[in-house]
Formats: structure tokens, C-alpha cells, sequence
């Protein structure tokens, strides 16, 4: 039995979840909020972060070492290509998402929904402008160097690089940012691309019926 701790609004927990679907393993989702201070939560994420995996009883946090492990016990619907070289780019990609593009994803959702919405605090004005004049830029411009004009980030099918990446942009939908397609129209086709796949749309129905009291934002 496969389960997921986190909340699903997460983007890494999304990433997780998004995984999960893809390789159509049956699991269960268990709500959990990033820094639950219970000692069970904490016994199983040393670093109090979510999302962690559990497996019949074995636990592993962390995204990229969960879906590895989901790409070992479960190798159909591979996400990552046998090619090394595209192997490598696609965990680069992933990387990339994981440390740089979720900051500037996840802090205009932070600003811009969770803050005034469910912290009952104010949005950091001066946050959000740094986010939109320097960080965002930063990252479309370098995604829209390696987005092809068709098709998936790596190879000809969905990577490990394609859910790293477009968990952030739905992070940055609910922080009410889209890619404007005249800036960067590559990586507005490739992410409007992704919204219309079966995958991203049943994820993000499933996301909206577990959102949390207050939380009114929709990605979909
Ligand atoms: N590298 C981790 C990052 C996970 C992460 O940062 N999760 C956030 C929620 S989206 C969290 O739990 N933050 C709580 C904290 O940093 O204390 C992964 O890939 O799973």
C-alpha cells in the first residue's frame, strides 16, 4: 500500500502526486501540512517538509528520491529516458525546478493567495515586485531556451522534467501568473499544452475538491 503525506495544494506534493498518477498506482493521499510538528510527522520527515512517501511501512521523503523510487518499483510509464544524456537533462530540468522556478512560483502563490487568505496577513508588496521584475524573468527566459516548439521538455514523452516543471506554473496560476505567450511563446504553448492533458486536468479537479476552507484559487 502506496501513501502520500502532504497536502496537495503543495508543489512538491503535487510533483509527488502527479508521479503517482502517471504511473496509475493506486494510493492514498493523507493531508499533511508542511512543518506538522507532531512527533509522528517528524519521525518520518527529519526536515519537516512534505511530501513523504510511505510503502508498506517503509518511509522516504523528498521528491526526486520518492519518484526514483516510484520509477524502481513501478518502471512502466518510465519518467526518466534510458537515453544518458537526456537522462541527465531531464534530472537538470528537474533540479532547476525543484531549487530556482518553485521560488518564484511558490512565492507569488504564498503572497498572493496563502498570505491574505489563510495566514490572515498582509501580501509583501515588495516581495511579489521582486518576484515579476527579477526572479520570474530569469526563469522564462532560460525555459524558453530549452522548450521545443512541440512535445514534451525531454525526448518524445513526459519526463520527470515535465512534472517538476509544470507543478510550479500551476503554483504560479494560483499566485495569479500566467507565461504571456507574446514574451514567451514556446513556453506558453508547451504549458497551455499541459493544462488540456488528461493527466494535469484530473490532478487539478482532485486538487480543487480538497481545498482548504478559505482557499478559493483555481489553476485549472
Ligand atoms: N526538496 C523537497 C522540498 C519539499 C518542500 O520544500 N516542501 C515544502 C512544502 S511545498 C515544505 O514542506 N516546507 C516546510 C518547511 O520548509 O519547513 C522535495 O523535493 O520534496
Amino acid at each position: 500500500m502506496l501513501k502520500l503525506y502532504g497536502v496537495p495544494l503543495s508543489p512538491f506534493a503535487r510533483k509527488a502526486l502527479l508521479a503517482l498518477d502517471y504511473k496509475g498506482l493506486e494510493y492514498e493521499n493523507v493531508p499533511t501540512f508542511p512543518g506538522d510538528p507532531s512527533a509522528e510527522f517528524r519521525a518520518i520527515s527529519p526536515l519537516g517538509k512534505i511530501p513523504v512517501l510511505e510503502h508498506d511501512g517503509f518511509t522516504i521523503p523528498d521528491t526526486s528520491v520518492i519518484c526514483r523510487y516510484l520509477e524502481r518499483i513501478a518502471p512502466d510509464n518510465p519518467l526518466y529516458p534510458a537515453d544518458a544524456k537526456l537522462e541527465a537533462q531531464a534530472c537538470w530540468l528537474e533540479e532547476f525546478a525543484d531549487s530556482k522556478l518553485v521560488e518564484a512560483c511558490a512565492g507569488l502563490f504564498r503572497e498572493r493567495l496563502l498570505k491574505p487568505n489563510m495566514l490572515n496577513e498582509p501580501t509583501d508588496a515588495a516581495a511579489v515586485q521582486n518576484i515579476l521584475d527579477n526572479l520570474m524573468p530569469e526563469c522564462l527566459n532560460y525555459l524558453e531556451t530549452v522548450v521545443p516548439a512541440a512535445g514534451y521538455l525531454v525526448g518524445d514523452s513526459l519526463s520527470i522534467a515535465d512534472i517538476a516543471v509544470v507543478t510550479c506554473f500551476v503554483q504560479a496560476r494560483y499566485g495569479d501568473f500566467d507565461v504571456d505567450p507574446a514574451e514567451h511563446p514556446k513556453l506558453a504553448g508547451y504549458l497551455e499544452g499541459a493544462y488540456s492533458s488528461e493527466l494535469l486536468s484530473k490532478r487539478l479537479q482532485t486538487e480543487q475538491a480538497a481545498m482548504p476552507p478559505g482557499l478559493t484559487g483555481d489553476a485549472s
